[in-house]
């Protein structure tokens, strides 16, 4: 029984952020809220330290067998809830590295009360970036137009990993139908959650630059966003 509300966590080597993570998460003391790692089979022993901590605090494992990339992550955990005989009310995903402040999380799930989606957005007033070089800035910037314009999404932040889904909302998207394996899959789901109608609503944060570990992010990630993107604003024109 996962719990009212689960944060949904993918993680890579992530073994020196998830304690800080879990301990300010926890701090804020949210009634029936436990987390759940999707870990690939981390080198670093990141699966262990996540049972280490679920000795002190309500915390599941989803242990994969290799690394596939953080879409694939988040549809197996998705689809794991969902598929839970008492699955949750509120579903929140964000990243282990600490670049998404916990604090917002009652932001998020007061949001949630009117509705289905709440994207932590980057690019709206009262939301930035802190301690990206100019490279990334202009990736994710062209990245986002690029997604809006192709597939006429009215949203700012189409890649953002900070989100919280209703889970009526989040049922209603077919998960197991994606095809992102790696960052694209933030793309597909808000594409698919517009496409079904559900109440979208973008919520200012802070985005910070982590400062412990290694970023995933890679030239094959912004190329399967391109192609994806791509195909899906084709198959829109079509259907
Ligand atoms: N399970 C799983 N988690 C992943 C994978 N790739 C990345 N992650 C996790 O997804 C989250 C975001 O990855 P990051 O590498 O921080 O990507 P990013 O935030 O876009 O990149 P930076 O801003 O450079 O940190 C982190 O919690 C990672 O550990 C993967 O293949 N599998
Ligand atoms: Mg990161």
């Amino acid at each position: 029984m996962p719990g009212r509300i689960v944060v949904v966590i993918p993680t890579y080597n992530e073994k020196e952020n998830l304690p800080v993570l879990a301990e300010k998460i926890f701090g804020l003391n949210i009634h029936d809220l436990s987390l759940l790692i999707v870990d690939d089979n981390s080198p670093d022993g990141t699966a262990a330290c996540a049972e280490n901590l679920a000795r002190r605090f309500p915390i599941h494992i989803l242990q994969r067998g290799r690394k596939e990339g953080i879409g694939k992550a988040y549809i197996q955990a998705f689809q794991t809830l969902l598929s839970d005989p008492a699955p949750p009310d509120r579903i929140i995903q964000m990243d282990a590295d600490m670049s998404h402040d916990p604090a917002l999380i009652p932001a998020m799930l007061h949001a949630a009360d009117t509705y289905d989606v709440i994207v932590g957005s980057r690019y709206i007033a009262g939301g930035t970036i802190e301690n990206w070089d100019f490279i990334r800035r202009c990736i994710s910037r062209i990245g986002n137009a690029y997604a809006r314009t192709m597939l006429r999404l009215p949203y700012r932040d189409l890649t953002s990993g900070y989100r919280c889904f209703r889970r009526e909302g989040l049922t209603r998207l077919n998960v197991a139908s994606f095809g992102s394996s790696g960052y694209c899959f933030m793309i597909e789901t808000i594409f698919a959650a517009h496409k079904s109608g559900l109440r979208i609503y973008e919520l200012p944060i802070v985005f910070t630059e982590r400062t412990i570990g290694k970023s995933k992010f890679n030239l094959g990630i912004i190329m399967e966003s391109v192609w994806r993107v791509t195909l899906l604003a084709l198959k829109r024109r079509v259907s």
